[in-house]
């Protein structure tokens, strides 16, 4: 008799080559609106599945976690960041978790450079004049005026494949490039980028003209950009975020753009997505602040590589291997 075919529940449309191979290889419940899945969905997802393969909007925590049916084995994260998943809870009920590392990697320098540029320089501002209410003047000597890119100090917190990317792409720009990691990353690597590495956050965030966050988050990294760590930076200087909303206090980071204590922040991930902070919806209509609504990987190439990633990891398991992508939680 052929052996029964693991049910791979999968909570959001993926890209059709995907959802295909998906259906060749498993019997994959697969999730045609697109619908956010409500907690009792995930729930119910969790009691039939072999292998649940959810989302950043997918909350797996332990009240999901503890309605787990005994065949649950693999959580394959279709994405970078793990913390919608309480990855201690899932390993001590024998559940394996992975991720796809390294296929988001550019997509997401590109859009945090991007950010980076567009923030000083003032560019959804601009663009908006032209399609906005009322007419162009016209040029003028003194008008819209940024500031420059080149020269300046920046900053990045998290210097792993992301951070890095960024570093790659901001030397470009003529930008010195600075960073904050858990460990001091290779001599090599220091040199290549011609990085300066800080020990200590603090000292770091009050010399930066930009800062960059480029960290995962984790419990040790909730509000790492505090009320009291935002005041360390100078008022002229930005704040740029394509990690995770939770990372910095968003409603005082929104005061000090208010107070003039910030000259503005360019964001594609929120604290309390998909709501975004009704007061950084108005320094974004002031022009104050760009905002993204988590775009930072979003590029068909990137997709189609991150469900080949999680696609590389079921079956590795489903052979009785180890997955190339395993979270352990001594890595978070
Ligand atoms: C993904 C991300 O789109 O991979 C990540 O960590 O933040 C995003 O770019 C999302 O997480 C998919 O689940």
């Amino acid at each position: 008799m052929p052996k029964k075919k693991p049910l791979v529940v999968v909570t959001r449309r993926l890209p059709k080559s995907v959802e295909t191979r998906l259906r060749e290889l498993f019997e994959a419940r697969l999730n045609d609106d697109d619908h956010a899945l409500s907690p009792a969905e995930l729930i119910e997802a969790v009691k039939a599945a072999d292998v649940l393969v959810p989302t950043v909007t997918d909350r797996i925590d332990e009240a999901v976690l503890s309605q787990a049916g005994e065949q649950l084995k693999l959580i394959a994260n279709f994405g970078n960041g793990v913390d919608n998943i309480d990855v201690p809870k899932a390993h001590a009920r024998g559940i394996t978790v992975t991720n796809t590392p390294g296929v988001l990697t550019e997509d997401t320098a590109d859009m945090t450079t991007a950010l980076i540029l567009a923030v000083p320089r003032r560019l959804t501002e601009g663009a908006n004049v032209l399609i906005g209410k009322s007419d162009w003047a016209g040029w003028s000597p003194t008008w819209m005026l940024g500031h420059r890119i080149s020269g300046k100090r920046l900053g990045i917190i998290g210097m792993g494949r992301i951070g890095s990317a960024v570093a790659r792409r901001a030397r470009a720009f003529g930008l010195q490039v600075h960073y904050h990691n858990r460990r001091r990353v290779a001599a090599d690597l220091e040199e290549q980028l011609e990085a300066t590495y800080w020990d200590s956050l603090d000292q770091m965030l009050a010399r930066m003209d930009i800062v960059s966050v480029n960290c995962p988050h984790t419990p040790a990294t909730y509000h790492l950009l505090s009320a009291r760590r935002l005041k360390l930076m100078k008022p002229e200087a930005y704040l740029v975020n394509t990690a995770r909303g939770e990372i910095i206090d968003e409603d005082a980071l929104a005061r000090m753009i208010e107070a003039g204590e910030l000259a503005g922040a360019g964001l594609d991930v929120f604290e309390h997505e998909p709501a975004v902070n009704p007061r950084l919806l108005k320094l974004a209509r002031a022009g104050k602040v760009v905002l993204l609504p988590h775009m930072g990987s979003a590029t068909v190439e990137g997709r189609v590589e991150m469900g080949e990633k999680v696609i590389v990891n079921i079956k590795v398991f489903m052979d009785g291997h180890k997955p190339p992508d395993r979270v352990l939680p001594s890595q978070l």
